[in-house]
Order: C-alpha cells, then sequence, then structure tokens
C-alpha cells in the first residue's frame, strides 16, 4: 500500500458506511483532487469513492460542501432517494458533517460508487456525445428549480475568459521558468485571436445570457454512462457546480466530446473537431435542457465551443510558464501538449463553424 491508500485508510472509519474497510486504490483520471475506489465488506454496498478535496485550489472546502449538499438533496428530490444511480449520493461523517478534516488538514468525502456505469476519456461514437450532452442538459434543468441563496462561487470568475486572458499576460510578461520562448507559438495564436475574448462575457453582462446554475466543468470524464444501454446516468465531479451561462457547459462539451483525441494527444495531425459528434451533443444539449435556451444561446453554441476551448488552452499555457502548479502533470511539457491540442481543436472549429451552426438551426 502506498502512504496515499493508507490515508484513505485513516479516514473511512470517520464516515458512516458500516462495514470494514477492505483496500483502497488510486482511481480516475482527474486533474485536481485525489480520487480513491474504496472497498468494505459487510456494508451495505461493496465500492465507495473517495476524495481528498484540493484545497489549494478550492480554497473554501466548507462552502464547496454545502453548494454539493444542497444540489444533490435538490436531485434527489426530484429523482427519488436511495439507490438512484441518476444523481450521486454523499456518505456523511458518524458525526453528521458532510467531509472529514483529518489531522494534517485536509478534506475529505465519500459518495457511493456509481456501479454498471464508465466515464470515458475520448468519446467513442455520437450516440455518446448525445446520452452524455442529454445528461448534462438534464442536470442545469433540474437546477432551474433550486430555491434558496446563490450558490457559493467555489472559484470566482472561473470561466470568466478576459480574466484568464489578462492572467496569460501577465504570467507572459513574468516567466518565471522562462519557458515563454519554448511557447512563441502558442503564445501568438491566443494573441491574434484577442478580439474573440470578451463575447461570452458581454453577452452575460447585458443579460442577452442569462445566469443560471451551471456544472462547468462538463468535460466528458466528468458524466458516466450506463455499461449496457449506454444511457446518460449520471453527473459526477460537482466542485465547480455555481453561477454561470448555460454556453459554458455546452462549450466545455464540445472541447472534450467534439475532439477526435485524448485531450493530451501529441500527434496533432490526429486532432479535429468531429461535425458528426458536434451534431448528437447539440441535439441531446437541447433535448437535455428542454427547450430552455433562448435564441442567443443557441446561435452561439457553436462558438462557445471554440471559445471555451481556446479557454482552457490558455489555462493550460498559463499553467505551463508558471511551473506546472495547477493540474497535475505526468510528464515533462504536458500542459504544453494539452495546449497545442486545445488549440488545433480552435482551429478545427474555425474551418467549420459555420456548417455547425447550419447543424443548430436544424435541430
Ligand atoms: P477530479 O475533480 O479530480 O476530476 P472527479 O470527481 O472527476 O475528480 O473524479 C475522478 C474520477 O473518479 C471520475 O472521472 C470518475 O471516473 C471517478 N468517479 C468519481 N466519482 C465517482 C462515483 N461516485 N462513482 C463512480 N466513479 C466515480
Ligand atoms: C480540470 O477536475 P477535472 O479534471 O474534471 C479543471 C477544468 C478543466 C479540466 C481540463 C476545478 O477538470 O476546469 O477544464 O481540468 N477543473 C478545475 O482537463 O480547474
Ligand atoms: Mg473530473
Amino acid at each position: 500500500m502506498t502512504e496515499k491508500n493508507l490515508r484513505v485508510d485513516q479516514v473511512a472509519p470517520y464516515f458512516d458506511i458500516g462495514g470494514v474497510f477492505i483496500s483502497a486504490r488510486p482511481y480516475g483520471s482527474g486533474h485536481i483532487n485525489d480520487t480513491f475506489l474504496a472497498e468494505f465488506d459487510g456494508a451495505p454496498r461493496r465500492r465507495y469513492i473517495f476524495q481528498r478535496i484540493n484545497h489549494r485550489i478550492f480554497k473554501m472546502p466548507e462552502k464547496l460542501m454545502e453548494n454539493i449538499e444542497r444540489v444533490l438533496s435538490h436531485l434527489a428530490k426530484i429523482d427519488g432517494n436511495g439507490s438512484s444511480r441518476r444523481h450521486m449520493t454523499l456518505i456523511r461523517e458518524k458525526s453528521g458533517a458532510n467531509f472529514h478534516l483529518d489531522k494534517d488538514g485536509n478534506y475529505w468525502r465519500a459518495y457511493v460508487f456509481v456501479e454498471g456505469a464508465r466515464t470515458y476519456e475520448v468519446l467513442e461514437t455520437p450516440r455518446q456525445a448525445y446520452e452524455a450532452a442529454k445528461a448534462f442538459g438534464r442536470f442545469q434543468r433540474q437546477l432551474a428549480s433550486l430555491g434558496g441563496e446563490r450558490l457559493h462561487e467555489t472559484i470566482p470568475d472561473f470561466h470568466n475568459t478576459p480574466k484568464r486572458f489578462d492572467t496569460l499576460r501577465k504570467m507572459i510578461e513574468k516567466d518565471p521558468c522562462n519557458r515563454a520562448k519554448i511557447a512563441r507559438e502558442q503564445i501568438d495564436f491566443v494573441m491574434s485571436r484577442a478580439q474573440i475574448v470578451p463575447r461570452l462575457e458581454e453577452l452575460r453582462r447585458k443579460g442577452a445570457i442569462p445566469e443560471i446554475i451551471t456544472h462547468n466543468d462538463t468535460k466528458i470524464n466528468n458524466v458516466m454512462l450506463d455499461e449496457d444501454t449506454g444511457e446518460g446516468v449520471c453527473v459526477i465531479d460537482l466542485d465547480t457546480v455555481m453561477p454561470g451561462i448555460s454556453l459554458y457547459d455546452f462549450g466545455d462539451m464540445v472541447r472534450t466530446s467534439g475532439a477526435s483525441s485524448a485531450e493530451d494527444e501529441r500527434d496533432l495531425s490526429k486532432v479535429r473537431m468531429r461535425l458528426d459528434v458536434f451534431d448528437s451533443l447539440a441535439k441531446g444539449y437541447l433535448e437535455g435542457t428542454g427547450g430552455s435556451l433562448n435564441k442567443v444561446e443557441m446561435q452561439n453554441m457553436p462558438f462557445s465551443g471554440k471559445l471555451i476551448t481556446l479557454e482552457i488552452g490558455i489555462r493550460f499555457l498559463t499553467d505551463f510558464l508558471e511551473g506546472d502548479v495547477y493540474f497535475k502533470t505526468k510528464r515533462e511539457g504536458h500542459n504544453l501538449d494539452r495546449c497545442k491540442v486545445q488549440f488545433k481543436l480552435v482551429e478545427s472549429i474555425e474551418r467549420q463553424e459555420e456548417q455547425m451552426m447550419k447543424m443548430v438551426a436544424g435541430c
């Protein structure tokens, strides 16, 4: 057992699971939290997900968990409680708290493992895109009826592209690791697209696109599809659920589901936006959101794919220049590789934007 697994061993007894902890292993390929799959004997279920929340990135874990608790109890009311796989189920600490704070100051949470469903890194068929987009759209629609106070902003300005752009500019000036010279081509790529950066924020500010509760991290490995039927089962990774605009979510779906390659593919000749997948994404999303989008939102669906892809590319580039302090990396230049894929996708969208517009109009 690695030290990390031992930590799960030590925190598991604090959670109201019952049964005996057997083992835990690192799980999934998220870039932010430390995720483990834990097995228990004699508990109501055998498998649970344990996560150590990255509190360097999420600076207010209590507030974040307050959001998640409100969101999940709302979904449970709509979907029905208990064994539903439609939403995640949080396991409380025996004290009743929705997280456990360990002696080193780490925040832990536990969820029921969603069985019989899986995530993908690269989608294989347009049908999967339809199902994933429908599930994310449905999630947005269900949260439209969440009453009470505005959710906490777990990361302020998360999808504020102009702010992300400014942060990049400052990082280029500072160039703390002397890496800007390696990324000259990517820096020029962003600068030549500066004029598109503010569009979504302007539409939000003018009220042309309404503020709603959004997921904000609709990457394809954050939705689980049924292993047998392929249906969208459950939206996961709720750390960034907060006020936003619909197109942040649709844009990130286009970026990750529409892409023909992995996010960090090194052979850029494999990277393009798949039109048939885009078509299915648009159909699934419009179906899931159930007619709640206005004309401006619909007209900007292809654009949002381009802008959010550029934005995430900007974030990978910024992190590369800063010395890889935000996203988990597995190899040298990993963030720059990820950035290159995003920019190749942006170019591919630019070439196909007109056709994408026609597809949305045809939905
Ligand atoms: P990160 O914020 O680091 O991306 P996630 O919450 O997305 O972490 O979890 C990482 C991975 O763990 C997911 O991509 C998924 O494969 C798996 N996972 C997370 N929660 C569950 C769950 N409740 N049931 C099954 N698998 C899960
Ligand atoms: C992170 O947590 P994960 O791996 O699902 C990031 C997203 C990025 C994504 C890029 C909180 O998502 O915003 O789009 O990596 N999450 C956070 O792969 O920053
Ligand atoms: Mg994730």
